[in-house]
């Protein structure tokens, strides 16, 4: 289905400054050594790996230079400026440029390196949260919370930052998996008129029709950037993620929104991000039942409404 070479730029971002859980900079490797590289080569593509990317490690906090609420400003900046080139440098070549993560701060690069060489580009955002906090909205001040906000330049003029211009319209995005979006981010949504699906919606409509909807929204013509969280799929499913949220995406549904842009050929880039090896604990039954308990009392008044 894809128009042109099949060939992908794999970018192994071994990167974890943009939250607090260490073991997320491990996830390219992992990946890659239970054999993702050969199973792209088997489906036919010719695969370039960029080994250039390391896995990088927090130094000490004069490097990674935290300002106000915001945590390791100069860090994440210096390696998603460094990953935005090394994108861009593989879509020019007509590459898809596969990201692995790393913690989902990285889409800053990545979407930035994308946006430089097409024209109208759309953006697929899978995720439990919306990732749209600005410095001024944070609670955490983790940056993994606020890729959006910095690509569609909502989040003002960021000191150490300077080189992210915005790069992605408030309506060239399409949000999926939505159900932990902070109060701030709720009203960024509903004031810039954001396009998203709920997991509410997911569950209305189908994983088919909002695919139809998300697709229809951007264009049928329009390159598109995937860029998934796994945290956006269940974590019965995906339990080896930072920050996992109950009531995802089952298995199937978050397969269905990438193969459904495979079927369109109008995929040009992809991420997949917060994969963390190190987590992934088993809860008792006592624990499952009063987090349950919470969560249907907590959807019964308006949590997950946008
Ligand atoms: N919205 C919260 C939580 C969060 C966002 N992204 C993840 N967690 N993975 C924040 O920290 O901004
Ligand atoms: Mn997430
Ligand atoms: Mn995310």
């Amino acid at each position: 289905f894809i128009k042109g070479p099949r060939a992908v730029g794999v970018v192994g971002a071994g990167f974890n400054g943009g939250q607090p859980r260490p073991g997320v900079e491990q996830g390219p490797t992992e990946l890659v050594k239970y054999g993702l590289l050969d199973q792209l080569k088997t489906l036919g593509w010719d695969v370039t790996f960029d080994e250039k990317f390391p896995v990088y490690e927090l130094k000490g906090p004069e490097e990674t230079g935290s300002s106000g609420k915001l945590k390791n400003v100069a860090y994440v900046s210096r390696v998603t400026e460094d990953l935005a080139n090394t994108v861009a440098a593989f879509a020019e070549k007509k590459l898809i440029p596969l990201t692995l993560g790393g913690d989902h701060s990285l889409a800053m690069g990545t979407i930035a390196g994308t946006s430089r060489v097409y024209s109208n580009l759309g953006v697929i955002w899978v995720d439990a949260h919306a990732d749209i906090n600005t410095p001024e909205s944070t609670d955490s001040g983790n940056l993994h919370g606020c890729p959006v906000s910095f690509l569609m330049g909502l989040a003002g003029k960021v000191p150490g930052f300077e080189w992210l211009q915005p790069c992605l319209a408030t309506n060239r995005l399409v949000y999926i998996g939505l159900r932990s979006v902070d109060d701030g981010e709720k009203k960024i949504l509903r004031d810039h008129k954001i396009k998203a699906f709920s997991m509410h919606d997911v569950d209305g409509h189908g994983i088919g029709r909002v695919m139809e909807m998300a697709l229809d929204y951007l264009g049928t013509n329009a390159p598109i950037h995937l860029s998934y969280d796994v945290d956006g799929i269940d974590p019965t499913v995906i339990a080896a993620t930072g920050t996992p949220v109950r009531g995802g995406l089952t298995f199937r549904e978050g397969h269905y929104i990438c193969e459904k842009l495979y079927e369109t050929g109008q995929l040009v880039a992809m991420d997949l991000m917060e994969v963390n090896p190190s987590l992934g604990e088993v809860i008792t039954e006592k624990e499952q039942t009063i987090q349950v308990g919470c969560s249907l009392v907590r959807a019964a008044f308006g949590e997950t409404l946008l």
